[in-house]
């Protein structure tokens, strides 16, 4: 059956699922956001009486919380939820369980759980208590939602939302020590937008040295979802008297740095609330950005958003750890004498096969492109 949004009745309610799922993004690591809705009524009389996300922190899942909702209504309802429901006992009793005992008699589900402690068990505990199943409804929304926890899960790293900025001739910045601004107030708004959707905010050390920037949510109601900031910094050159060093006690900021790293530097950021983990080195002293992402993803993080520089963007790329690009044009153009926002390796993958844009749209007299590579 068809419905005036488009799709089925099925697509209709899975929709709902993914937009409540959204909400909690960037809060609930090191678990996925879900979206569950229980909708009970005859064909045609479909009515809503339950609704799930998961829980800041993780816990509870979308399905005890939507079941909850629904009370004795979800007697013979139709469960949606944008991830299969967990079949293991982890921090809380497996979802199926719930959902078995609640009375549901049909699960409608997008995508399956890559975690191997489910991956496809919780589908089959489900079909062989009686319960009809129905998978892969809006799949390929939903894997891009939950791509932070299938990347964790399945290459060990977190997802990496890249966002650049550049003037309308190709540059990132100006000349050293210029300030320029690139984007204007809507497109500054679509990014803390994203801030407040990450697990964390990832910059380079010339970026932290060049803007001195918060890297905080500074969006009416959305302050107090400012996530984690990391910065990658070989050496410890991070400044005590930086925005990020001296509002560390408020906003948790982690420095991830190498053994070369000054051991006074470590105790100096320390006595700031700044947190510092070492991973391995390059061959050239540089951070291995793979170590890097592997150690964040061991502490639970599944979104990075790294807002820069472009050096760290080419590495990154260099090192096919970008999943999806936002590249944001601004109307200026400077001439020649600037830094170029992107470089050959980003480039390159951006136009090469695995990479589609996925939205193209305008901030005010900006310009914004997201690639995306396909989950
Ligand atoms: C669900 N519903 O809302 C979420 C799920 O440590 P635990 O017990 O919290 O389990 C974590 C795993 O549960 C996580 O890796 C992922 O596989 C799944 N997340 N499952 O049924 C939810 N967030
Ligand atoms: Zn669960």
């Amino acid at each position: 059956m068809s419905t005036s949004e488009g799709g089925t009745v099925d697509d209709r309610f899975m929709r709902l699922a993914l937009a409540l799922g959204r909400r909690n993004l960037g809060r609930t690591w090191p678990n996925p956001s879900v979206g569950a809705v229980v909708v009970a009524g005859a064909k045609g009389q479909e009515r809503i009486v339950g609704q799930g996300v998961t829980a800041p922190g993780g816990r509870p899942h979308a399905e005890p919380l939507a079941l909850e909702m629904a009370g004795d209504a979800a007697r013979g309802a139709t469960l949606y939820v944008t991830l299969e429901p967990c079949s293991h006992y982890g921090a809380t009793p497996p979802c199926v369980d719930a959902i078995i005992a609640a009375g549901i008699t049909r699960v409608v589900t997008a995508i399956d759980d890559p975690d191997p402690r489910v991956a496809g068990r919780g589908h089959a505990r489900i079909a062989e208590a009686g319960l009809a199943v129905a998978s892969g409804i809006l799949a390929d929304e939903a894997a891009r939602d939950h791509r932070g926890h299938i990347t964790r899960v399945t290459q060990g790293r977190p997802s990496l939302h890249l966002k650049l900025a550049r003037t309308k001739d190709g540059f990132a910045a100006g000349a050293p020590d210029e300030r320029l601004r690139i984007t204007g107030p809507i497109a500054d708004g679509a990014v803390h937008l994203w801030r407040a959707h990450a697990d964390a905010i990832l910059v380079g050390i010339g970026t932290a040295r060049a803007d001195d920037p918060s890297l905080t949510v500074r969006l009416p109601g959305l302050w107090q979802r400012s996530p984690l900031r990391i910065v990658l910094d070989s050496n410890l050159r991070l400044s005590p008297a930086s925005h990020l060093v001296r509002s560390a006690r408020d906003i948790p900021t982690l420095v991830v740095t190498t053994r070369s790293a000054p051991i006074h530097a470590k105790r100096m950021l320390g006595s700031f609330g700044v947190e510092t983990i070492q991973v391995d080195a390059c061959p050239h002293g540089r951070i291995d950005l793979s170590s890097a992402l592997s150690q964040l993803a061991e502490r639970g993080l599944t979104r990075l958003c790294c807002e820069g520089g472009p050096h760290l963007a080419e590495a990154l790329a260099a090192s096919d750890l970008v999943d999806v690009c936002t590249l944001i044009t601004g109307p200026r153009a400077i001439g020649a004498g600037g830094l170029p926002a992107v470089g050959e390796a980003l480039n390159g993958r951006l136009r090469g096969a695995g990479f589609s844009v996925t939205e193209a749209r305008a901030f005010g007299s900006d310009l914004s492109v997201t690639y995306e590579r396909s989950v």
